[in-house]
């Protein structure tokens, strides 16, 4: 289905930085069944069925900040490896003529990462989902992926894919009480631009914050191109301007994410 539409999805993400991807049901249903079992077993969530969401979104919600950290850490936000696999088995089989590549990979959890949560295992792709509550400023302010990836390798907290890379794209997957207000808003073109940028120093780590001239000139073109909340996923360069809405509810929104390296042919 991918490989029918692939010159199509290759001219949009050359042209515009990103591309709506059919996403496969069958994927979408295993990792919506990881985070409900995960989350409605969190030891703050008394719920008897992990299938009703309202519930452990409105739980997980009003519980307080401390303890959402704590069990909202990165280190904690990662699907087991038979769920990453089944991601990157797909990406890796389909994407070639998308990405006109002759290698498509992924990389592995970060160490740092490896030391804070003892469960996972080492080695498996770097594959995690974000949950973010209602009204609460659990948000990705606006911000390239490429400044992070540059910041994290300066700090030596990268992990990168066994082959040479040409590029890197970031697949965005809505998976639970998203719409249209709270999903993943893009500048469509921004991939084109040198975006310029400042290291600021939030809570003891430094991060890339775009500068407000660029973002007050440029604020009113953030749109949100997923127009459905299911069998589509957003895919972009990691030099696409994006960012995360506050979530108005009235879920909680979880999406997973998975960083894509590839070669050009
Ligand atoms: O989901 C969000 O709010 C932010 C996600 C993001 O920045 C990303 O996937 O690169
Ligand atoms: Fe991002």
């Amino acid at each position: 289905m991918i490989e029918r539409e692939a010159s199509r999805l290759n001219l949009s993400i050359q042209q515009e930085g990103y591309a709506i991807v059919p996403f496969p049901k069958f994927i979408a249903a295993e990792l919506k069944r990881y985070v409900l079992e995960y989350t409605s077993m969190l030891d703050f969530v008394n719920c008897a069925s992990p299938t009703n969401f309202p519930t452990i979104s409105a739980q997980i919600s009003h519980a307080d900040d401390a303890r959402f950290y704590s069990s909202m850490q990165h280190a904690f936000r990662y699907f087991p490896p038979q769920f990453a696999n089944l991601l990157v088995d797909w990406v890796t089989e389909n994407f070639c003529d998308v990405f006109d590549a002759a290698q498509i990979g992924t990389h592995p959890i970060s160490p740092i990462h490896l030391q804070q949560n003892p469960n996972l295992e080492a080695h498996s792709p770097s594959f995690y989902f974000r949950f973010v509550r209602p009204n609460k400023s659990d948000i990705a302010y606006a911000h390239v992926d490429k400044h992070y990836w540059e910041l994290s390798q300066a700090n030596e907290h990268a992990t990168f894919p066994s082959f040479s890379f040409t590029d890197r794209w970031k697949l965005w997957i809505p998976l639970l009480g998203c719409n249209s207000d709270n999903m993943l808003q893009i500048v469509p073109g921004s991939h084109k631009y040198e975006v310029p940028f400042d290291l600021e120093f939030i809570a003891g780590e430094s991060k890339p914050s775009i500068r407000s001239s660029w973002l007050a000139a440029n604020g009113d073109k953030f749109m949100c191109p997923l127009k459905q909340t299911h069998d589509t996923a957003l895919l972009m360069h990691d030099t696409l301007v994006h960012r995360g809405p506050k979530n108005p509810g009235p879920l909680a929104r979880v999406s997973a994410e998975l960083t894509i390296f590839t070669s050009r042919r």
